[in-house]
């Protein structure tokens, strides 16, 4: 699928005058003073918003107010909330994408600054590893890819992904007061169902990382995931028993992870491997194979080092060293 076209400014520009004039009429006169914008720009925009799912009230001679605004996650809706000092300080939103990941890859290629985010409301062919995957529930979940631009060799970048993993997983713990736990390399699971998935690209040189896209699904407000995965997957609403505030959960991912990437380039992976262990069940103890392309290793997990490798105790007694595949328990 081709995809859509980001969400302009406009509309944040709408969004924000509807909220700083909540339960107040304004008429045209007013809308296209503060929106600059000609009288058919606002109709169209009008209708794009109605369509996407905002309701606007419409009283004859007075005017337009906001009835109800969807859980977007625009940038007027999720910076407000930011904590972090330059991952999210610009937002590129859509309401309809094939993949995130693929616009962050364009965008990265047309030089965007490190910590641009693409978020989308909705995912059509929403990408996982080894060519998998990833289902979405529009305006439920969050679909989001982020550029990064670090100074690493390609080698080191395995370790970033266990980075990103723990960002998410404090980031869902805070949000929703679940227990998270972390499966190697970057799932995180709720009462052993996967909740969000982390899938990293990089375009690089043999000796450099030229920029890297993390792109992360939460299942957030779906009642249920779709059958195909339901004995595996789960959402944070399902779990918690709650609706959650998607834009507060982008926000608080965007923090965590910028204070431990930024923690991560200057000290390493050593300076987080604790935290990362101390949130994984997986990372120690646990009987478990894991599949990788044509073979399987089948063990008990001892830790990991500090190039995020995972070391497994064979049955015949082998220590292995485990760079990539998928655990699964066994
Ligand atoms: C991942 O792959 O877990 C990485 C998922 C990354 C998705 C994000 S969304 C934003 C950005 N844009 C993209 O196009 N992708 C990223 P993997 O470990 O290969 O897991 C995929 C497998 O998980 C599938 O084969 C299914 O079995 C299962 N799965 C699919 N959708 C799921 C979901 N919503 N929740 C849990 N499991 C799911």
């Amino acid at each position: 699928m081709q995809n859509g076209k980001a969400t302009g400014c406009k509309v944040d520009r709408l969004v924000n005058v509807l909220l700083s004039h909540r339960g107040i009429f304004l008429n045209q006169e007013k809308f296209l003073k503060k929106l600059e914008i000609s009288s058919k720009g606002l109709l169209r925009l009008f209708s794009q918003v109605r369509q996407e799912g905002l309701c606007l009230e419409e009283v004859t001679g007075r005017g337009w107010r906001l009835k109800r605004l969807p859980d977007w996650l625009l940038g007027s809706m999720v910076q407000p909330h930011l904590r972090s000092t330059y991952f999210g300080q610009r937002i590129h939103h859509y309401f309809r994408v094939g993949s995130t990941n693929e616009i962050a890859h364009q965008l990265a290629l047309e030089g965007v600054p490190e910590g641009t985010v693409v978020v989308a409301e909705e995912q059509i062919h929403g990408r996982g590893r080894l060519g998998r995957s990833w289902l979405s529930q529009k305006g439920r979940d969050i679909i989001l890819s982020l550029v990064l631009r670090p100074s690493l060799s390609p080698c080191e970048v395995s370790c970033l992904n266990l980075v990103v993993g723990l960002a998410a997983s404090k980031a869902i713990r805070a949000v929703s007061g679940l227990a998270t736990d972390l499966k190697w390399p970057n799932d995180v699971l709720v009462r052993k169902k996967k909740c969000c998935g982390i899938l990293t690209e990089m375009n690089a040189q043999s000796d450099h990382v030229d920029y890297l896209i993390v792109g992360l699904g939460i299942n957030v407000n779906g009642i249920s995931v779709p059958k195909v995965i339901a004995d595996k997957a789960s959402t944070l609403r399902r779990e918690s028993g709650r609706l959650l505030p998607r834009n507060i959960l982008v926000a608080e991912f965007l923090y965590y992870l910028e204070s431990l990437y930024l923690n991560f380039l200057r000290n390493g992976m050593q300076a987080l491997l604790d935290d990362w262990i101390e949130n994984s069940s997986y990372a120690t103890g646990k009987q478990v194979k894991i599949q990788q392309l044509g073979r399987c290793v089948q063990g008990i997990t001892m830790g990991l080092n500090r190039q995020g490798v995972l070391f497994i105790r064979r049955v015949d007694g082998q220590i292995e060293k485990v760079m990539t595949g998928d655990l699964v328990q066994w």
